[in-house]
């Protein structure tokens, strides 16, 4: 392909992106496609992919998580609101589009389905498994002892389709504090003695790498365990509409380059600049705690301040530590319920 052919596809693929059902042609410009993007290296598949993608693209490009219904799947919550209590059984099913609840799953991070639920305030992080009935019917219970509006995201693959990442609305009825987002901040602690440093960029529009390094008591943790098939799992969210980024680690446990610590490197795209709370799961010595932090995309992580805690810094009204806070794991650290 020439070079005015790799521009020229190239372009459609961002007015495909960018100008939804205008007409292509009307304002073209090699100059807009080099400033929107970086420009793609000789040889790689961006321009095929751009082309080929370019009916779909403006759907692709839309952050996860921010609708209940994408591409004819539907998660349907079985109540909208439900009662605070540390063990609130939550129910739903995936509707697929024929109108019947899936069934079908394609297994990824060792699970046929993620659920996410975290307040709409980014505070109250869950990430559990939920288990499925013949029906087609998923159920888990959630810590939901404290009440506010919560977003429940269902992160999955139908068979046959691309992976998919539902979002709903639920709420649970009583007063409630919402807290602020923590201060952007480059250490984590967590409970057991546990520090987590993240280091890296989140660039929007671009897949940054970002390296979260656990240490315990000082030390480098240098045997932490799988969680989920990697060594740790990392969601990222966008402060403002919890839009769902994506995220994928590099490497995996036993593909003999990836270390199990202290570093753990993801791959997450931020959509715009903005700010974002990131989780990430880790299990060592048999527990999975969480660590949580707020990175500003566009800006650089700064130099270490002062240490900031996790959820229990966000306000003396917190009262779920982070670690452990919602795993469904029988090992993970109980606290208090
Ligand atoms: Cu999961």
């Amino acid at each position: 392909m020439n070079t005015a052919l790799r521009i020229g596809g190239y372009t459609l693929g961002l007015l495909a992106v960018f100008g939804g059902a205008l007409g292509i042609g009307a304002a073209v410009t090699p100059t807009a496609t080099s400033a929107a993007t970086s420009s793609p290296t000789p040889g790689d598949h961006t321009d095929m992919a751009a082309m080929t993608a370019a009916p779909a693209a403006g759907a692709a490009t839309l952050p996860g998580g921010l609708m209940v219904s994408q591409d004819g799947y539907t998660l349907r919550l079985a109540d909208r609101a439900v009662p605070a209590g540390p063990q609130t059984p939550l129910r739903f099913q995936i509707l697929g589009p024929d109108g019947a609840p899936v069934i079908e799953y394609q297994t990824e991070h060792d699970k046929d389905l993620h659920l996410i639920a975290v307040r709409r305030d980014l505070s109250h992080f869950q990430h559990v498994h939920p288990a499925l009935d013949a029906e087609g019917t998923w159920s888990v219970p959630l810590d939901l002892t404290t009440a506010g509006e919560y977003r429940v995201f269902a992160d999955f693959t139908p068979t046959g389709h691309d992976g998919l990442i539902l979002g709903a609305d639920l709420a649970v009825p009583g007063p409630y504090e919402p807290v602020a987002l923590p201060e952007p901040a480059a250490i984590a602690q967590v409970v057991d003695g546990y520090q987590v440093t993240l280091a890296g960029d989140l660039v929007p529009g671009q897949a940054s790498e970002l390296t979260l390094t656990v240490s315990k008591n000082g030390v480098p943790v240098t045997d932490l365990q799988p969680y989920l098939a990697a060594y740790g799992h990392l969601v990222a969210l966008r402060a403002g509409d919890l839009a769902y980024l994506h995220v994928h680690p590099a490497g995996e446990p036993g593909d003999g380059v990836t270390p199990a610590g202290p570093g753990i490197t993801f791959y997450a795209t931020a959509p715009s600049a903005g700010d974002y709370r990131l989780f990430l799961d880790f299990r060592h010595a048999g527990v999975v705690r969480t660590a949580e932090f707020t990175l500003h995309a566009g800006d650089t992580v700064g130099a270490p301040t002062s240490p900031v805690t996790t959820t229990p810094g966000t306000g003396p009204a917190a009262d779920t530590p982070t670690t452990g806070a919602g795993h469904d794991d029988a090992e993970t650290v109980g606290h208090g319920h």
